[in-house]
């Protein structure tokens, strides 16, 4: 049997993104319905060989007849249209920032906390965190169950996709007019000129002075990990790189754990892909991750500066693991537990 699946956001840079996992997976879709903004009415996107016509999302009547609705619009397109979704029948996996903190509503890494997603019902909401939460919990879980973990210091270097598809432009812009020799166009989408720097600046500042970007990263990974003590301070920095964000991550662990260990638990844990070899020049880097689904982590080693603790770098496709891969792994998981 099969899904009437709708996309909310289709023809962003994570919505056809998950046309393309859809596929690759092989989700059992029976209907697909792709709504955008009233500026996308009318155009195609491909799946599976057919096309299929973009419907603009305020001119609906209503919703009914969905069963899974994958949502990347934004915010508030999100906060306005997934109770609408939902009370029309469809449980909705919105990517967005609107409900993740929400306690009626799961948050949701499937290699984390799968067990989450049955608690869907209150508002029939699952929200994807953050991607760069994504990927630090994927690697940090094994260490977890195994060692705890009192606190995180994590510097992100995030790829300009995360900031959608007008920035991947600003870079190609602003790289193309300095090779030509001309002078570098003023930054509209990224804080400060991207190409050939290193922007500490994603999303906006709060009172504490963290961005809340960083805070993010503490607060869903409270949520998704179930504990609230684990303190997380991060640096959120916008690199000139196009697909996958990097981590470099320092950990207090609560007990002593070798790097020997931590890698083989790593080497097991689903979703994880470790390339470990410093000397001999294996380590993950954006390019290797860019286009993949897994989780990649490298440079494990003993921390100097925690005792006991850890040190890694770790590195994912922010689209599709930070975004639509883990949000089609949320329905799968929704499908394989008979919740749909
Ligand atoms: C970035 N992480 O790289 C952001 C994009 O809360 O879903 C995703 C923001 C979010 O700019």
């Amino acid at each position: 049997m099969g899904y009437r699946v709708a996309i909310v956001g289709a023809t962003g840079e994570v919505g056809r993104t998950f046309l393309k996992v859809l596929e690759e997976r092989n989700f059992p879709v029976d209907e697909l319905i792709l709504f955008a903004s009233e500026r996308s009415e009318g155009s195609k996107l491909t799946f599976k060989g057919e096309e299929h016509e973009v419907r603009a999302l305020n001119k609906q009547p209503n919703f009914k007849g969905i069963d899974i609705a994958l949502f990347s619009a934004g915010g508030s397109i999100s906060k306005e249209f997934a109770p609408k979704f939902a009370e029309d029948g469809a449980v909705v996996v919105d990517n967005s920032s609107a409900w993740r903190m929400d306690p009626d509503v799961p948050l949701v890494v499937p290699e984390v906390n799968p067990q989450d997603v049955h608690m869907f019902d209150k508002k029939r909401i699952i929200a994807n965190p953050n991607c760069s939460t994504i990927q630090m919990v994927v690697a940090l879980k094994p260490i977890y169950d195994e060692a705890g973990i009192n606190r995180v210091v994590v510097a992100t270097y995030q790829s300009v996709s995360g900031a959608g598809a007008k920035a991947i432009r600003e870079l190609e812009e602003q790289t193309r007019a300095w090779c030509e020799g001309r002078p570098i166009p003023e930054p509209k989408h990224i804080a400060k000129q991207i190409a050939f720097n290193a922007v500490p600046h994603i999303d906006v500042f709060m009172d504490s002075d963290y961005t809340k970007e960083e805070l993010k990263m503490l607060n869903e990974t409270r949520k998704i990990m179930h504990d609230d003590n684990i303190k997380v301070s991060a640096t959120a920095v916008r690199v000139p790189v196009f697909y996958s964000h990097s981590e470099a991550v320092h950990i207090e662990t609560k007990r002593a754990i070798s790097p020997e260990r931590a890698r083989e638990l790593l080497s097991r844990a689903p979703g994880v892909v470790v390339v470990d070899d410093p000397h001999g020049g294996a380590y993950p880097t954006a390019i290797d991750a860019a286009g993949r689904d897994e989780v990649f982590v490298g440079r494990v080693r003993e921390d100097i500066a925690f005792t006991p603790g850890l040190a890694m770098w770790v590195v994912a496709d922010n689209i599709r693991k930070g975004a639509a891969t883990n949000a089609v792994q949320i329905a799968e998981l929704l499908v394989k537990e008979g919740l749909v």
